[in-house]
């Protein structure tokens, strides 16, 4: 299957990216038509995620993309990674998500957090696939305010205990190595290691989703879970550690969304002058080329915002509130450009037949995690006012 329809690009920025950054996303727009768009409207439907897409995404390079080569990664700038992951959201949130999880809350912590030898340990066999990764920071009681987590670790002499439960995982029952958050004796946050097999550990599937329904979600549970101290990543402590990983994955969703909303915009547009009501296209009707103009403004802005922010962390100048803004922003149109383009195309708009519907239930996790849409405005209130909001 290919994609048939024309990609917009109202404001030409793609003469503001490089023959590299072109060359990636071909490879990933092939690889999404090809393998992903066939299968996912039934990985969606029967609630299934299509686990032998996993080792195509490590031959891909869309696992740690801008770690460096050194560690089997690709090595890639920041625009790039971006531009993967709109193409990934572009066939399905699920699979941008794994994307997501994987080489932003798995492998950045990992490079930027580890040793030398769990760096060299982990990154190789994730950036292929061969490991799966999680991140646990959410709990049942505290999801938008970490800073109050309850999972414990606790020194032993020669290893850790840990003890606790992290909630609404992605990748939770297949992962081999996740990064978990927890607090030390002194109430400091510290970045684990636990891998699959440890004893106590378990990860049960969070079942019965409206959402994400072709990506694996669940619990993490710690009961007395012996952590050997080389499993601890030795150089973050705090909350800024988990929160330094969810800028990376946040500044990820912000393009990531652009491809959902751009195939949502495309059938749309399609189906618009191809679908006869009244004797003439639907696309004839000023309503419908009113819906259509302000999808493509907003795409377009989307756009902009995406691409300005890429400039701006390839130069290592990028705020989190920037991210902050850039992530509520664009998944906020995402789904407001899913919503249209679903009452385009009438009783279609909710068929398996087309992508947008399958998108717009998905745009309605996307909008809650790695920060609420209200807690990212409150994120750029405080930037703005110097007053925290929360709490
Ligand atoms: P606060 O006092 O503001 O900050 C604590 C420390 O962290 C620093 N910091 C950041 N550093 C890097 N990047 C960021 N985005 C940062 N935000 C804050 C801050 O400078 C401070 O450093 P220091 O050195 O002074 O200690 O913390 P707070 O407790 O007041 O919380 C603020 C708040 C609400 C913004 C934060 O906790 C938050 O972002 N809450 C939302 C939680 C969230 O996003 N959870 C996501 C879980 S993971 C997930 O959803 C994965 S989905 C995966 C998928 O499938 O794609
Ligand atoms: P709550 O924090 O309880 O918020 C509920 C409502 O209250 C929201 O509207 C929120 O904006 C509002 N609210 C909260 N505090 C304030 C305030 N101070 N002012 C105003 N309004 C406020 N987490 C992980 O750690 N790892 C993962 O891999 C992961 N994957 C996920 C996958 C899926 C499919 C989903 C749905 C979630 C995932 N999450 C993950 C969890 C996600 O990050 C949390 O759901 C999110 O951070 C919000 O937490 P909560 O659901 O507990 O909502």
């Amino acid at each position: 299957m290919n994609t048939n329809y024309k990609f917009p690009d109202y404001f030409q920025i793609d003469e503001l990216l490089t023959d590299e950054h072109k060359i990636v996303r071909s490879a990933v727009r092939a690889w999404v038509d090809k393998t992903v768009l066939p299968i996912i409207d039934q990985a969606n439907q029967k609630h299934e995620f299509p686990k032998h897409l996993v080792k195509e995404m490590g031959e891909l390079g869309a696992f740690g993309p801008y770690i460096p080569e050194k560690y089997g990664c690709p090595g890639l700038d920041q625009m790039s990674y971006g531009l993967i992951m709109q193409e990934l959201e572009r066939g399905d949130s699920a699979i941008r998500s794994l994307a997501s999880v994987q080489s932003s809350l798995v492998m950045y912590p990992i490079y930027k957090f580890g040793s030398e030898e769990q760096r060299l340990k982990f990154l190789p066999k994730l950036a292929t696939g061969e490991l799966i990764g999680a991140f646990g920071l959410t709990e049942p009681n505290y999801g938008s305010d970490p800073g109050n987590m309850i999972t414990r670790i606790s020194d032993k002499g020669d290893y850790f205990l840990l003890n606790g439960a992290k909630m609404w995982i992605t990748n939770a029952p297949i992962a081999d190595v996740c990064i978990v958050w927890a607090k030390d004796d002194s109430g400091i946050v510290k970045g684990i290691i636990v891998e699959k097999g440890m004893e106590g550990f378990s990860a049960p599937e969070t079942l019965n989703k409206w959402s994400l329904r072709a990506s694996l979600t669940g619990e993490l549970i710690f009961d007395n879970v012996k952590i050997p101290k080389e499993n601890i990543l030795p150089n973050i402590k705090g909350l800024k550690g988990p929160l330094t990983c969810l800028s990376s994955a946040r500044y990820g969703i912000a393009w990531g969304v652009i491809g959902a909303a751009i195939d949502c915009y495309a059938t749309a547009l399609q189906y618009s002058k191809e679908r006869i009501q009244f004797s003439k296209p639907i696309a004839s009707f000023q309503l419908t080329q009113k819906k259509l103009a302000e999808m493509l403004t907003k795409i377009t802005n989307a756009q902009l915002m995406a691409w300005r922010l890429g400039s701006l962390r390839n130069e290592d100048r990028v705020t989190p509130a920037q991210i902050s803004m850039t992530k509520r922003h664009n998944v906020q149109i995402a789904l407001e450009v899913a919503r249209e383009s679903r009452q385009i195309l009438g009783a279609m708009g909710i068929s398996g037949d087309y992508p947008i519907m399958r998108h717009m239930m998905n745009l309605e996790s996307v909008i809650t995690y790695e920060g609420t849409h209200d807690i990212h405005l409150l994120i750029t209130g405080n930037d703005i006012t110097g007053i925290s909001a929360f709490g």
